[in-house]
């Protein structure tokens, strides 16, 4: 074991912050990116995830790490990867957990002096701690004669007797990539080939970008995904799923589409639980700017885990865990509220932060219909989440959020 693993912190102090979600996870205290390594291990679920212990910024990444019985309350452990190795020295950055023959084992990027490189963790007491393995890294650098932007994150899963791993890469001036490489151990690798590869002046039905990070490869029904978090000349911009068919180390793309229509989330890995669901949580990166982030002393939730379905219409079907009904408090209820054009209905009884709606609308002739939440006493502040029937979409509008300019 090296001396960083040995000497790991104690569990980090949470900060306590008005502003701090109360059910999505957030950091301790500082910096959170991307979730790594989401297992059930054992009937406990463990979220590693990317985290600077020096404060709310993105600088020399280690692995945080959390627990849980049920997805939804979460108990703070040890940090578990520290970058301390020549190969890791600038960051441990995303990567996955799998199960090797009932020995759980990470795979990561080290990243150092701007190379990333593949490397292998593994845990002897059920996650408590992770041990880099002595032989790090087990692939030393990209393919050669490819010219990559970025060779990092990893999808690691077995096939028979083999093992293999899909790596995030992009191709210069043609698009971003994911690289599938096959190993007998864990530790020797063998490329293998591109799983696919993007074009970069694709716009539509929607840009793939230059480089493509956080692959996720995983099977749902009769159908294949690939996730992957579309990074645009060294811009992260949104997570796009193709649907597919994936055979003989090639994935055939039937469609593309957006994961999410918000801005903040990014990087999202999913598992499969003991229950055989397969479940997604993504990184929530912040809209405040770099300066309030510090100030705050926190950075970055993850969303509400999402149980994923393959839907009739080739799409995936994202819905809320339902083990967060266990949350639900107090119930109060309206039946039969009539609002005619531009007029407003207040409950009330009803005001506080953390608050489940379940709405039935029937819009008549209505173009839309709204609902402000999160208002301050006088409105200065206020959310709005509306229905427009022209665009047959739920939106949220949060250019009145706050009055700190940087929501
Ligand atoms: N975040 C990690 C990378 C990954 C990016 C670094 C995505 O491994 O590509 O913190 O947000």
């Amino acid at each position: 074991m090296n001396e960083g693993n040995r000497e790991r912190g104690e569990v980090p102090e949470r900060t306590d912050d008005a502003q701090k979600p109360e059910y999505h996870y957030t950091p301790p205290a500082n910096w959170m990116n991307d979730p790594n390594g989401l297992i059930q291990w054992k009937g406990l679920y463990h979220m590693f995830y990317q985290y600077n212990p020096l404060g709310a910024y993105h600088y020399r990444i280690h692995w945080g790490h959390a627990v849980s019985l049920d997805l939804i309350h979460w108990t703070d452990l040890p940090v578990a990867l520290l970058p301390d190795e020549m190969y890791d020295q600038d960051g441990c950055w995303s990567g996955c957990a799998f199960d090797n023959e009932g020995v759980p084992a990470l795979m990561y990027t080290g990243f150092t002096d701007g190379q990333q490189v593949p490397c292998l963790a593994t845990s002897q007491d059920d996650l408590q701690t992770l041990t880099k393995y002595r032989g790090n890294p087990v692939i030393a650098g990209p393919p050669e004669g490819l010219d990559v932007l970025g060779f990092r994150d990893h999808c690691v899963w077995r096939e028979g007797e083999m093992w293999y791993q899909a790596i995030g890469s992009g191709i210069r001036d043609v698009g971003g990539a994911v690289l599938l490489y096959s190993s007998a151990d864990l530790k020797a690798w063998e490329y293998v080939g591109p799983i696919l590869v993007g074009d970069k002046h694709q716009t539509e039905p929607l840009l793939t970008g230059t480089m493509w990070e956080c692959p996720d490869l995983f099977r749902l029904d009769d159908k294949h995904v690939l996730s992957i978090s579309v990074e645009h000349e060294s811009q992260p911009l949104y997570t796009a799923y193709f649907v597919g068919k994936y055979a003989n180390y090639r994935f055939e793309p039937e469609g593309i589409y957006r994961l999410d229509y918000g801005t903040s989330f990014y990087a999202p890995q999913s598992f499969l639980d003991e229950r055989g669901r397969r479940i997604l949580i993504g990184w929530l990166r912040e809209e405040r700017d770099g300066d309030a982030q510090r100030e705050a002393g926190w950075s970055g939730a993850m969303s509400i885990p999402r149980v994923l379905e393959m839907r009739e219409d080739g799409k995936l079907g994202m819905k809320p865990l339902p083990e967060l009904e266990s949350l639900r408090g107090e119930v109060y209820e309206w039946r039969d509220v009539a609002l005619g054009d531009g007029e407003a209905f207040v409950p009330d009884d009803l005001a506080g932060e953390l608050v489940e709606l379940e709405i039935d609308v029937e819009l008549g002739d209505a173009e839309e219909f709204g609902l402000y939440v999160r208002c301050s006493p006088e409105r200065e502040e206020l959310t709005y989440i509306y229905f427009r029937r022209a665009d047959a979409m739920v939106g949220i509008d949060t250019s009145r959020a706050s009055l700190s300019g940087s929501a």
